[in-house]
């Protein structure tokens, strides 16, 4: 028993190993022209908002269009349990929450339903452009 153990482990660090290995090459690989800076959360007065009315399981609108540079007012209207994540910046928001945020760049970012809330949750998608 101990020996057949003794045995397999060399084979358990590799595996380990290259787990680690492939996990460090994913994480190197996200895109960093429009990384995580793209949006910061401001305390500078709002000159603009979005409302992003959620529900089973979509959200209003396909499109929402900003202004680059302005601070941003973003309400999350929630009928069910749902949040919004938007990719590639660090927006996160839970039901109900406002926030205001300024974005750099310009483009078009992904919004997702961030709470796994049922069968048409990985349907819960739309855009934010930002121009
Ligand atoms: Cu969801």
């Amino acid at each position: 028993m101990i020996r057949s153990l003794s045995r397999r482990l060399p084979l358990f660090t590799l595996a380990a190993l290259i787990l680690l290995v492939t996990a460090a090459c994913g994480g190197g690989a996200a895109p960093v022209s429009d990384g995580p800076t793209a949006a910061v959360e401001t305390t500078a007065e709002p000159t603009q908002e979005v409302v992003i009315k959620a529900t089973n399981y979509e959200f209003d609108q396909k499109t929402y269009t900003v202004k680059k540079s302005d601070a941003l007012n973003i309400k999350l209207e929630s009928d069910g349990i749902h949040g919004i994540r938007i990719n590639n910046t660090s927006v996160q928001m839970k039901p109900g929450e406002e926030k205001v945020y300024s974005f750099s760049l310009a483009g078009e970012y992904q919004i997702e339903c961030s709470i796994p809330c049922g069968s048409g949750h990985e349907r819960m998608k739309a855009v934010l452009k930002v121009v």
